[in-house]
């Protein structure tokens, strides 16, 4: 029974629209999860692994026109298009309804419709949300299993008046249209993944993979929720939250953004190099903040699980990924040993001599092809990684110290720049960035800029995004958290990397941790406060001094150099480029071109 009343008149709606042969309100229940692997099994799209290998754990293949998120499908419908921005694409609201409207009607003959009621953080807390996600793949069901809290204890929570977000979801292949179904049932020709900022609605329609499909994470947790921070004066990012804990015992939280493949992943679980000093996860990708009475920025872990990339996760980068993978997971699109356990590219060193790879087919070492997709994907519980932070699911959240921003830099960005405020944090984090192309020595590679790391993620202009950071500081009676610049991927004139990164990446949390308590050094410099020398603790580390102060250097020639890119970049944004940081913008040069020797 729905007590909600906004949501029982809305199921009908969909129902109506949809024309499913079945309906179920997801409960949750262990029952339950069970269920949609018989139904996933007998489909054939999904084979339980060996069970004293990995119990309770499963192979999925998807079709191999569905393995990613699309981003040039996903959409933001805002009434305005100056609203949505150019950092995304954009359709009338009206306009898409229709198409919607359209494409929806009876995509579910022959199919089931599942009805996930889903808590994004734990049920209760205070920065917690709730959403309904509608859909008629039993793949998403189980995921959202693991990815979220969802069933009974959410309906009570929603109550009969309380608000959630509602998402549509359908693979877009209604039963009707098909002598027999397919394993994994999807329409790529016709892929929406539409959000309504005003609104606050998701549908989306055509693919069945992540997050495309499974709702509460890209499309909820960020483009809609970022809406929705925007308006109520809070945050929603991109971001790994880790508890660091030093050998005395104090404790700091510290949330960051990294654009995709920088190793967030592996940061968010790293195994300190440094002796007695502790790292756990909080969470993973997602962050949401908000500010309590105190003032402090409080911060949770809106997902209950983390949906992984497979390849390149091996003991030597990740151990404690790895070992959360003992059992209860679903592997997406990897490779499947001859014992009935799953494989991929960089799980160990000597690939095993017969696979069948993500398309089914038999590979050898000698086949010249990827094993597993290179998006492929593990699903598991955040609670089996074997760092999890017992407060990971504190209703108040955990108080945030510092903010992390990092792109993949070869040159020019120092290992580590702490920003002198927020604003010049926020500053920071506008112009975060990878090189796409290798840099020869003394040039910059083309740039490519994913601001906050939240550029394929922010579903509004990422310019009222920045002003939204901008006014975060003028908030009456808060702590803000201190900003970090961190590049772990400076290049020598070689090309080699010169920071060893992974686990040595503690050293700079290290460095973070004494600053805020206070009790670790810093030079002023045109850039912002770099360490100095001695605070950095590089004890043991094979590196020599050459290498320590390129690690670090201002340089101020590159720098220069950046100007105009940032400029360029800013421009596209036009007059919503908040004031302040082109003011910022603007000090950076000027502090730059007195930093030029006189004779040089
Ligand atoms: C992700 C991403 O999948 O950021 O988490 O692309
Ligand atoms: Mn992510």
């Amino acid at each position: 029974m729905v007590k909600n009343t906004k949501l029982a008149v809305w199921l009908e709606e969909i129902k109506e629209l949809c024309q499913p042969d079945d309906f179920i309100i997801c409960d949750g229940s262990d029952d339950e999860y069970n269920r949609m692997w018989d139904i996933l099994i007998k489909s054939g799209v999904a084979r339980q692994l060996d069970h004293d290998k990995r119990p309770n754990s499963y192979l999925v293949r998807s079709d191999p026109k569905d393995v990613a998120r699309v981003e040039s499908r996903t959409f933001i419908c805002s009434e305005d298009e100056a609203d949505a921005g150019p950092n995304n694409n954009w359709i009338p609201p009206d306009e898409m309804r229709k198409t919607l409207k359209g494409l929806f009607k009876g995509c579910m003959h022959g199919r089931t419709m599942y009805v996930i009621p889903f808590s994004m953080g734990p049920v209760g807390s205070p920065i917690a949300h709730i959403g309904v996600e509608i859909t008629d793949s039993p793949y998403v069901v189980a995921s959202m299993h693991v990815m979220t809290r969802i069933g009974k204890a959410v309906l009570e929570e929603l109550g009969r008046d309380g608000e959630f977000v509602p998402c549509v979801h359908s693979v877009g292949l209604p039963l009707d249209d098909l002598d027999k179904d397919v394993p994994w049932p999807c329409n790529p020709d016709n892929l929406y993944i539409s959000h309504f900022p005003d609104s606050r609605e998701i549908w989306s329609f055509g693919s069945g993979y992540g997050g495309n499909a499974l709702l509460g994470k890209k499309c909820f947790a960020l483009r809609i929720a970022s809406a929705m921070a925007h308006d109520e004066g809070w945050l929603a990012e991109h971001m790994l939250i880790l508890k660091l804990t030093n050998p005395e015992g104090a404790v700091h939280y510290i949330a960051g953004a990294f654009p995709s493949a920088c190793g967030k992943t592996n940061l968010a679980m790293l195994i300190p190099t440094i002796p007695d000093w502790k790292v756990e996860m909080v969470g993973d990708d997602i962050c949401w903040m908000k500010f309590q009475q105190d003032g402090r920025l409080f911060a949770i872990n809106p997902e209950a699980g983390i949906f992984g990339v497979a390849p390149g996760t091996g003991m030597a980068s990740n151990a404690n990924a790895m070992l959360s993978l003992h059992r209860d997971c679903i592997f997406t699109n990897v490779a499947e040993t001859d014992d009935g356990d799953i494989w991929w590219e960089g799980m160990t060193e000597e690939p095993p001599d017969h696979l069948i790879d993500w398309n089914g087919n038999d590979w050898t070492p000698e086949s010249g092809t990827l094993a597993a997709h290179p998006n492929a994907r593990f699903t598991v519980s955040a609670a089996q990684c074997p760092v999890i932070a017992d407060e990971w699911e504190d209703l108040a959240g955990v108080p945030i110290s510092a903010i992390l921003f990092g792109g993949r830099r070869a040159t020019v960005v120092p290992l580590v720049n702490e920003a002198a405020n927020w604003i010049q944090g926020a500053f920071f984090g506008s112009i975060i960035s990878s090189e796409k192309t290798a840099a020869a020595s003394g040039t910059i590679g083309e740039l490519r800029r994913d601001p906050m790391a939240m550029l394929p993620f922010c579903g509004y202009n990422m310019a009222d995004y920045w002003q939204h950071w901008v006014d975060i500081s003028k908030m009456q009676h808060v702590q803000l958290p201190r900003i970090y610049y961190v590049n772990w991927f400076r290049k020598d004139a070689d090309g080699k990397y010169i920071w060893p990164g992974f686990g040595e990446n503690s050293r700079v949390l290290k460095w973070i941790f004494e600053r805020c308590e206070g009790s670790a050094d810093a030079v002023e410099t045109p850039i912002g406060n770099l360490p100095t020398m001695d605070s950095l603790d590089l004890s043991g580390i094979n590196l020599g001094q050459d290498e320590i102060a390129q690690l670090l250097s201002v340089e101020i020639d590159g720098w220069l150099s950046e100007i105009p890119l940032i400029e360029a970049y800013y421009t596209q944004y036009g007059d919503r480029v908040p004031q302040a940081l082109r003011q910022e913008l603007n000090s950076l040069r000027e502090r730059l071109e007195n930093a030029i020797p006189a004779d040089g």
